[in-house]
């Protein structure tokens, strides 16, 4: 008797659409869907407990979508039918149903794709991996885009996807509003009387609450605290936390888009990231949307564009990056940083108050904004001269919207600059006085973001002077940084000796585990929502 499925649709936890391309010709009398919750997945890094919590309760909602629609889903899950690994579940589905093909959508990282590549040869059957078309660009476009030019930039990158997409273009091919880009509208500093718009939070169903009430034994070596919880786990959820945002929040987007503050762990970001990331929201769908508000006369334009500019080019361009640079990117250290992580990044017990709300907030939420993730933790990371592997590991652990594609080239490119430069034209470094200007963490903190030397002087100060000195050799040509090095060479000896000596004594603390503790600094927003 000819068996009744012929074919396996693999689904992987951040494939959570419908029009998904392994999916769009699946028919339930043939097609068997086999989803899974391998503990490799689950342990490879130790994950935020909010994030194992919205991917499982996700795809546990998305297999009840396809088992309405008449699909047979055999659903691995870690406690009634433990996997090790995506093979193992495929393996056991095979064995169950005798079935030889497989089709599947491309996966996000390398390291699952080396995987699958590993099915034909090791289980015998016939893999249809198909590319996974839920981005703007494929990725050939970026391959065609990166072979002609010298350095691979962002803008360059996004205007030819404004150009492709028309999304805020002229019929002449002219881009709306005479410019491509509005950034220099969006460095506003929050004013003090503001008060932030909630984002809006979902109420946990039975499938959420149960993963949530194993949360804190269920999954060894997780990190985080699930009491903010408040994450869409459908797209039915996303779509509504989608509408929500381009009404309230989109507006102010664009002018408060680096700001940060005590008073709001999101200022007016979008928390859209997850959704988008594990298939919940489509890119397309969400920068048509906060189009629409442009042309509807609802949101500014510096708001909108900047926005647009995040998905269609920042998003687009990390994820061409990734595959295009290859599985070794993330193996290199441009400035041989080395130091270990310090512990304060696993509990936020430290004194510097701009570190201690970004941190807290991360452990907390699974979120922080991100400005908090490139110029308060990434800058420091950066001057502190932390080892770039144990880094990307603890970014791709602790936020909810991290999948390798997009945390690497933003954490080892962007943040850490220890690509060299294949990501960014210079180093995102700053002082206490950039941190100072976009936010008022300052005012609660111990340290003066004003003074350079001294025992209550900002770290971040005689670290970022220490930072420019001992990578002369490699950045003191880079044009970008002219201004710094000449600032620096200007300096008298003394006080130069004065700040490597401060940020020496400083990292001697660090690596020792005696910066103190951040007791005396204002709680973090335990509340994301
Ligand atoms: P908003 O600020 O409201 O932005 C809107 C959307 O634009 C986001 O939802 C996201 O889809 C997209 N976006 C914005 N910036 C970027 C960017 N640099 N790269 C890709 N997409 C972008 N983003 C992730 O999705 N996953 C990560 O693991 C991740 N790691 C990061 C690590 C570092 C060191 C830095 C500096 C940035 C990282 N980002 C990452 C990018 C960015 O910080 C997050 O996408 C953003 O904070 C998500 O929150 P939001 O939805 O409120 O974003
Ligand atoms: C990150 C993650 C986690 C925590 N859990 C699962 C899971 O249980 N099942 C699954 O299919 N995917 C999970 N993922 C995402 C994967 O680690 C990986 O990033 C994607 O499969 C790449 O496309
Ligand atoms: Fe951070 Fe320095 Fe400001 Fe303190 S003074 S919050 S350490 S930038």
């Amino acid at each position: 008797m000819k068996p009744r499925y012929q074919t396996i649709r693999f689904i992987l936890g951040d494939q959570l659409s419908h029009g998904l391309s392994s999916l769009t010709d699946a028919d339930p009398d043939r097609d068997l869907i086999v989803m899974a919750e391998p503990r490799y997945e689950l342990q490879y890094v130790p994950h935020h407990r909010q994030k194992i919590v919205l991917i499982l309760s996700a795809m546990r909602h998305f297999a009840a979508d396809l088992r309405d629609q008449g699909f047979q889903v055999e659903y691995y899950d870690f406690e009634n039918r433990p996997t090790t690994s995506f093979t193992e579940a495929l393996k056991s589905a095979i064995a169950s149903y005798g079935i030889k093909q497989v089709v599947i959508t491309a996966p996000g990282e390398w390291r699952v794709l080396r995987e699958i590549e590993k099915w034909p040869e090791n289980l015998g059957i016939d893999v249809d991996l198909r590319p996974d078309d839920r981005f703007f660009s494929e990725l050939d476009a970026f391959t065609e885009f990166a072979q002609n030019r010298k350095e691979l930039r962002m803008e360059y990158f996004y205007r030819g996807l404004r150009r492709t997409t028309g999304i805020l273009m002229e019929p002449d091919g002219k881009p709306v509003g005479g410019q491509w880009n509005f950034d220099h509208d969006n460095r506003k500093r929050l004013p003090d009387d503001v008060s932030l718009p909630t984002p809006k939070t979902f109420a946990p169903d039975q499938i959420t609450q149960e993963l949530l009430d194993q949360a804190n034994e269920a999954f060894p070596g997780a990190v985080g605290d699930i009491a903010s919880f408040g994450w869409a786990v459908t797209r039915k959820e996303a779509l509504i936390a989608l509408d929500h945002f381009i009404a309230h929040r989109l507006p102010s987007f664009g002018d408060y888009q680096d700001a940060m503050t005590v008073k709001s762990a999101t200022v007016y970001h979008a928390l859209i990231s997850p959704y988008i990331n594990i298939g919940l929201l489509l890119p397309d769908e969400v920068c048509r949307a906060a189009e629409q508000a442009y042309y509807d006369g609802k949101s500014p334009l510096n708001a909108v564009e900047g926005f647009i500019r995040q998905i269609l080019g920042w998003r687009e361009y990390v994820r061409g990056l990734y595959w295009y640079l290859g599985p070794d990117y993330g193996d290199g250290n441009h400035f041989d940083a080395k130091r270990s992580l310090p512990a304060f990044f696993w509990d936020a017990n430290v004194p510097m108050n701009c570190l201690k709300q970004a941190i807290g907030e991360t452990l907390d939420n699974a979120y922080a904004h991100h400005i908090q993730r490139l110029m308060v933790i990434g800058n420091f990371a950066l001057l502190a001269g932390l080892d770039p592997r144990e880094v990307c590991e603890w970014y791709l652990a602790v936020y909810i919207d991290a999948f390798e594609w997009v945390e690497l080239p933003n954490t080892f490119g962007m943040a850490l600059y220890a690509d060299g430069g294949k990501m960014a034209s210079k180093p995102y470094a700053a002082s206490g006085k950039y941190i100072d200007r976009m936010s008022d963490y300052c005012q609660e903190c111990q340290f003066n973001p004003r003074k350079n030397t001294g025992p209550d002087a900002c770290p971040f100060n005689a670290l970022y002077w220490h930072f420019l000195d001992r990578n002369a050799d490699t950045l003191g040509k880079n044009p970008r940084l002219g201004m710094p090095y000449r600032n620096w060479a200007r300096m008298k000896d003394e006080t130069k000796r004065d700040l490597i000596s401060q940020a020496e004594a400083f990292l001697t603390k660090l690596e020792g585990g005696n910066l103190g503790s951040g007791d005396n600094a204002k709680p973090t927003q335990t509340s994301l929502f």
